[in-house]
């Protein structure tokens, strides 16, 4: 049974109906963000729609992965969130349906930008900017100096206290990549990674990860997008976020329907309702302090503010074209990746 928009909407708001005992229909979900908001997405709409839903968690890199190994055989329907980059790849690799959301009146202008610059086969869903969080506890106790800038992360005394994950498997680490390409050229921003490699103890698969290994001490600093510190702060970590003194790049985390899906009604119903005003401003409640892309959808109080951070004309099509990053992740690989502590 396809819901209509407007019930979609009706039910957006409360999402807090059963689920109905015998569900009419499937949707095969991979989740790229936070496992916490993935099950909140999932339980809230099940409660409102007539759907099961089977939701895998991946990182970014792994759901492109994903989704291009099943291209003649689709086992998933819908992907939601992660980084745009590889989004972008996957629609300009006709991976990914197109789309036409009655709700795209609803968005943000990047949001809607993003979707025609593909094609209409992604669309966006949230924004954030990169930076990095730090252990102020392990600062303070070890006498390090805030580091404000990409270049104070070069400080001999932070040798083997920061983390960040491999950007074949982490959005947010190719984020940081192809930032530091735009902000510095590539010669440069590989240089600047080889030195940067001396002060990592760990490139982890999830981009979250660092500032969570941080948050409990198990690091001083994480590269992350900066909502992700927020959320660590905000469960009472001694965490502070910083937005890099020399300008920064951000996501446009969206969302795609998989060419060929086998749910095809349920995965747009799916997609219709994840860019509701409601469901968006219920984000925060999972700590998801991103920007949302709906006009309406409540901004969280916590969400670092874009005004006060300096950020880099992201340049969405370059880098989420397929020979960029194929390039990019294979010179990381040989030049950083196989030389890694
Ligand atoms: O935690 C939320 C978030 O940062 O996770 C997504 C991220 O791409 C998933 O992690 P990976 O870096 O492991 O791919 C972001 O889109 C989102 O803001």
């Amino acid at each position: 049974m396809r819901l209509t928009l407007f019930s979609s909407l009706l039910f957006a708001g409360t999402a807090l109906s059963a689920l109905p005992a015998h569900a009419a229909g499937e949707l095969n979900l991979i989740c790229a963000a936070d496992v916490v908001i993935c099950e909140q997405m999932t339980a809230d709409f099940q409660k409102s729609h007539d759907i099961k839903v089977n939701m895998v968690r991946m990182s970014s890199g792994e759901a492109y992965a994903k989704i291009r190994a099943e291209a003649r055989n689709p086992k998933t329907d819908v992907w939601w969130a992660g980084t745009g980059d590889p989004h972008l790849q996957a629609a300009s690799e006709n991976l990914t349906a197109e789309y036409k959301s009655p709700m795209l009146n609803e968005l943000q202008d990047w949001a809607k930008k993003q979707a025609e610059s593909a094609g209409y086969k992604t669309v966006g869903v949230y924004a954030g900017a990169l930076g990095w969080g730090y252990n102020t506890d392990i600062f303070k106790s070890k006498g390090f100096k805030e580091p404000k800038c990409w270049a104070d992360l070069l400080a001999p005394e932070l040798k083997g206290e920061i983390q960040i994950a491999n950007p074949n498997s982490s959005g947010t680490a190719y984020t940081a990549l192809a930032s530091l390409v735009q902000i510095m050229g590539e010669e440069k921003a590989f240089d600047y990674l080889k030195k940067l490699n001396a002060n990592v103890s760990q490139y982890t698969k999830s981009g979250s990860a660092p500032v969570k290994a941080a948050a409990r001490g198990e690091t001083a600093l994480g590269i992350v997008f900066m909502h992700d510190a927020v959320a660590q702060a905000a469960e009472g970590f001694p965490v502070k976020s910083v937005a890099p003194c020399e300008g920064t790049g951000y996501e446009i985390g969206s969302m795609s329907i998989v060419k060929g899906a086998q749910n095809m009604e349920n995965a747009k119903i799916w997609y219709d309702w994840a860019l509701t005003a409601p469901v968006q401003s219920r984000m925060k409640d999972a700590k998801s302090f991103q920007l949302p892309s709906n006009k309406s959808a409540e901004i969280p109080k916590e969400a670092p503010k874009f005004e006060d951070i300096k950020l880099i004309d992201y340049d969405f099509k370059t880098y989420g074209e397929p020979a960029k990053r194929k390039a990019l992740l294979e010179r990381w690989d040989k030049e950083i990746g196989a030389v890694a502590n």
